[in-house]
């Protein structure tokens, strides 16, 4: 029985990291056009340069979007861009 419920929830975990990585998006798309602009990044991410809008967003139109923003979760890129996976929220300096 434990194994049972061990295996269950090893299958819900990938969808779940997916929905909540598409709840920060949604967290991030303040105006909710289902896409991120620069400005609604560097809202967030105060560190986020303009010049790394280049590393997320593949199809350069100056828009993120779901698909870019999980590929650069899923790549890393976004913990490389802002130097730490936990970047919210920040006190320093
Ligand atoms: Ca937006
Ligand atoms: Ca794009």
């Amino acid at each position: 029985m434990r194994f049972t419920l061990l295996a269950s929830a090893a299958f819900v975990a990938l969808p779940l990291v997916a929905n909540a990585q598409t709840a920060v998006f949604e967290d991030l798309d303040l105006d909710s056009n289902g896409s991120l602009s620069y400005a609604e990044l560097q809202a967030e991410y105060p560190e986020f340069q303009e010049a790394d809008m280049a590393l997320i967003d593949v199809d350069e139109n100056q828009m993120v979007d779901t698909g870019e923003y999980l590929n650069a979760v899923e790549g890393d890129v976004i913990d490389t861009v802002l130097g730490a996976e936990d970047g919210r929220g920040g006190e320093s300096n």
